[in-house]
């Protein structure tokens, strides 16, 4: 999609600094990093936000599910523990508007709401 960060990502016109990529999705590190291991799940299709997940696409957030998994494997959190998170609209702070999961690990995370 025009003018979406994360599709020019997907492209390769914006580098990224990948983890993980196959033909549906891309995980690269966090620009901003929140924990010691911080990176971001996406689909590669453009879908703006949990609330545009359509019946069809259900299927594809599961899969992102089990790349999580493996990407928290990978990354050796996954017997730490980790939050795998997805912000969506203005209370959620969702800053940029194609889906993506936030993988968050390497250290314990403290209480989301203050
Ligand atoms: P949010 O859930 O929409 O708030 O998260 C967007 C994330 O995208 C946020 O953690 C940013 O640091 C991150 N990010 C990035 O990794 N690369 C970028 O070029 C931009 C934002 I802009």
């Amino acid at each position: 999609m025009d003018n979406c960060l994360f599709c020019k990502i997907v492209e390769g016109t914006i580098p990224s600094n990948k983890v993980y990529e196959d033909d549906r999705f891309l995980v690269f590190h966090d620009i901003q990093p929140a924990a010691p291991v911080h990176v971001l799940i996406i689909p590669k299709k453009h879908i703006s936000s949990m609330n545009e997940v359509e019946m069809e696409d259900f299927a594809l957030i599961g899969e992102l599910h089990k790349v999580a998994q493996e990407v928290a494997e990978k990354l050796g959190i996954a017997q730490s523990g980790y939050r795998l998170i997805n912000n969506c609209g203005k209370d959620g702070e969702q800053t940029v508007h194609h889906l993506h999961y936030h993988l968050l690990g390497g250290a314990k995370l403290g209480a989301l709401v203050q």
